[in-house]
């Protein structure tokens, strides 16, 4: 799983990446800051369930904080587009190249309208938000035509010659985009394209496919940044003119601030929490006092500051998520060596026993014989889907 952190320049995408990674990548006021994409790793919550046995646990690769999972998510952040990117405007869309593998796209904006398609500063309320979600589409769909499109002509009519089916040729072209298959399908279902024909598709027709396989593979969600600049109504402005992209206010330098500050030591916060509390005031300084206050005016004003709901409305409502802990003893749920809900996975919701298999290990998968959930302890069949929290034991041959 990867979720690509996409968006026009100047509007806060490092900033929003930072938060969620804690990492330190460049941030700046102007455009063109991020060169090059950047990768790194945030985390989205889910209850732990060690409370079910009056134990704790041992996680190995998802932190347990006060019965809350952390559940590592991986991020991509990428230079900012702009409008007539792929003709090579800005930076161009080469790095886009990099999102290959991107399930999902969080779209950050500057909901205070602020900044100009082209990622420079202006006044607030200048700008429509709106249009950068609009054109950042077409970014989108131009890149993917593009992919689709190479070559076409001459390999669609050896399709034709060779009475091949046109959904394995697409899929073939746009291997390494993880579009799955019933996307794919779904997508061709969607236009009215002569399937016989391949070779006879326009480039228009061509790129309304690509719209559609953006659709059913990759969701995508609108960070409406900045918003302690923003006003409700601007938000709400937002929201309905983009719809049915949903959309989330953000304010990741205030998220930013408080995740440095905690790491540091000088704040009380979880990511997410609606408040915070001061460790030591005495070891602060009266220009990051301020800087706190002003942060506790944001969160009085949208309750959060919006960043870590934002990557879980993607990964659960956008991507269709789950997290599953499996384990080698169905009983006291632990690992080989003792250690209780040592693992906590990411996987679409329902996601069939013997592809959890696969996932913990493909040995697994290929040799499963059953899963025996850990808390029926009732033994499910390869084909049985999992809910969002199981706990469960894969059996295998050897
Ligand atoms: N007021 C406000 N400013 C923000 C917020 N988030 C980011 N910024 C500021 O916006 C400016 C741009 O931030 P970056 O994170 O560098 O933006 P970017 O989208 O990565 O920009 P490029 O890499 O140039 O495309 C910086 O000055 C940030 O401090 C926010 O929530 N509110
Ligand atoms: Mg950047």
């Amino acid at each position: 799983m990867e979720i690509g952190v996409v968006g026009k320049p100047n509007v806060g995408k490092s900033t929003l990446f930072n938060a969620l990674t804690l990492l330190d990548v460049p941030m700046a006021p102007f455009p063109f800051t991020t060169t090059s994409p950047h990768r790194g790793v945030g985390a989205v919550r889910v209850p732990c369930p060690h409370h079910e046995k009056g134990t704790s646990c041992a996680p190995g690769n998802a932190k347990c904080v006060d019965g809350v999972r952390w559940v590592p998510v991986n991020l991509v952040d990428v230079p900012g587009l702009v409008p007539g990117a792929h003709e090579g405007k800005g930076l161009g869309h080469q790095f886009l190249d990099d999102l290959r593998a991107a399930d999902g796209f969080l779209q950050v904006v500057d909901a205070s309208g602020g900044t100009t398609a082209e990622g420079v500063l202006a006044d607030p309320g200048t700008q429509d938000p709106s249009e950068e979600v609009r054109w950042l589409e077409e970014e989108l769909i131009s890149w993917v035509t593009g992919i689709l499109s190479k070559d076409f002509e001459r390999n669609a009519r050896s399709v034709e010659l060779e009475g091949a089916k046109v959904e394995e040729f697409l899929q073939g072209r746009v291997t390494g985009l993880s579009i799955p298959p019933a996307a794919v399908l779904a997508a061709l279902r969607s236009t009215s394209l002569d399937r016989a024909h391949p070779s006879a598709w326009t480039r228009a027709e061509r790129t309304e496919l690509a719209k559609h396989l953006l659709r059913a593979a990759k969701p995508r969600l609108v960070a409406a940044n900045k918003a302690d600049r923003a006003t409700v109504d601007a938000v709400e402005a937002l929201r309905g003119a983009v719809a049915p992209v949903p959309v989330a206010p953000t304010c990741a330098e205030a998220e930013l601030t408080l995740r440095r500050a905690a790491r540091a030591g000088l704040v009380r916060y979880r990511p997410g929490d609606a408040a915070f509390e001061v460790a030591e005031p005495s070891r602060l300084n009266a220009a990051q006092l301020r800087a706190l206050d002003e942060v506790r005016g944001i969160l009085a004003r949208w309750g959060t500051t919006g960043v870590q709901a934002a990557l879980e409305r993607m990964v659960f409502e956008r991507l269709g998520q789950m997290v599953v802990f499996p384990v080698e003893d169905e009983q006291r749920w632990t690992d080989s060596r003792g250690r209780v809900l040592p693992d906590a996975f990411l996987l679409p919701l329902h996601t069939p026993a013997r592809a959890v298999a696969y996932r913990v290990h493909s040995d697994l998968g290929e040799n499963f014989i059953r899963a025996i959930d850990g808390r029926t302890h009732r033994a499910l069949g390869a084909d049985h889907p999992l809910e969002p929290g199981a706990v469960v034991r894969i059996v295998s041959r050897k």
